[in-house]
């Protein structure tokens, strides 16, 4: 099946993160590529793979980085795919320098930038849903029952005693 969401990240530690937008477009049914593409390690892929996105018939981009990272702004601005930003905690600085680096992006070049960590990266799978939602009615649907159910879980268990 056509990927139609492609994550990339810079390194293979930055997994235990980002596998939260698989975990969130696995439920909802939306197909996605993922991949390690660094801006420092491998700057060549990374220009090659923002330049070719859209002609692979991608629709969005996550880019999840720690530390100082390039990743989404750089492939932001090699794509007109709109790319979400999902910085990685660090261990020197607790995300505070990815999530910097990722969300000051100077005018001109746009990144979505979520929260540090696997709230981010399971939201930024959430949101590209939300994105391609707007054009697949079934999609729609399966992300009104996903929110409806998160509703009803709360509801039904108020005590915060409660296992
Ligand atoms: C960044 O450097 C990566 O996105 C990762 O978060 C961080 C550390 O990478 P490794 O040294 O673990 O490969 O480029």
């Amino acid at each position: 099946m056509q990927a139609l969401v492609a994550v990339v990240m810079g390194s293979k530690s930055d997994w235990p993160t980002m596998e939260a937008a698989a975990e969130i477009m696995d439920a909802l049914k939306v197909p996605y590529h993922v991949e390690v593409v660094s801006a420092h390690r491998t700057p060549d892929k990374l220009i090659a793979f923002a330049a070719n996105a859209a002609d692979k018939g991608f629709k969005v981009i996550i880019g999840g980085a720690g530390g100082a990272a390039h990743l989404p702004g750089m492939l932001a601005s090699k794509t007109r795919l709109p790319v979400l930003g999902v910085p990685v905690q660090s261990k020197a600085l607790n995300g505070l320098d990815s999530l910097l680096s990722i969300v000051q992006m100077p005018k001109g070049i746009a990144v979505g930038t979520l929260a540090i960590g696997t709230a981010g990266a399971y939201n930024a799978g959430l949101l590209a849903c939300q994105i391609l939602a707007t054009h697949d009615a079934a999609l729609a649907s399966r992300l009104e029952a996903f929110r409806e159910a998160q509703t009803q879980a709360v509801l039904e268990h108020p005590d915060p005693r409660e296992e």
